[in-house]
């Protein structure tokens, strides 16, 4: 399932037990809500609608399902335990073969609000919320993906 989200990953085996568990968690609760012809595929554009259709009905809709879901991959992508992403850590959770090193550091300091060299659990939560909420068109959360 978080095979079918936009971006692969590079982290621990068993970090991803935990990483996978709450966008499992995060997904179910969104499938049940987009899958509307019941094929059990779920496409990145009906995957955006459904998250901005949760956040139209509810705004606490991000802190109950996508929340706990990107503060787990914050920590997992955070491997040496420092509560901060340092740019290794983040080249590393955005893959840094497939995207342009210019893009990375583009990326890394849009999500870096306050300019202290490192991403915090906040400014990464922030930064997920603004692209969605900010309906795909965000600088900041294409940068987030590497590309829209
Ligand atoms: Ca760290
Ligand atoms: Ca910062």
């Amino acid at each position: 399932m978080v095979h079918n989200v936009c971006w692969q990953l590079e982290i621990p085996t068993e970090q991803e037990d935990v990483l996978y568990a709450a966008f499992e968690t995060w997904w179910g609760h969104l499938c049940s809500a987009v899958d509307a012809d019941g094929d059990g595929a779920v496409d990145c554009a009906e995957f955006v609608a459904a998250v901005l259709g949760g956040l139209d009905r509810d705004p606490a809709y991000l802190d109950q399902g996508l929340g706990p879901a990107v503060r787990a991959l914050f920590r997992a992508a955070d491997t040496d335990g420092s509560g901060h992403l340092c740019a290794d850590e983040y080249r590393v959770l955005f893959d840094g073969s497939r995207v342009h090193p210019a893009e990375l550091n583009d990326g890394f300091r849009q999500l870096d609000a306050d300019g202290d060299g490192r991403i915090s659990e906040e400014e990464f939560v922030t930064a997920f919320a603004d692209f969605l909420t900010a309906r795909t068109d965000s600088a900041t959360g294409a940068a987030l993906l590497g590309r829209p």
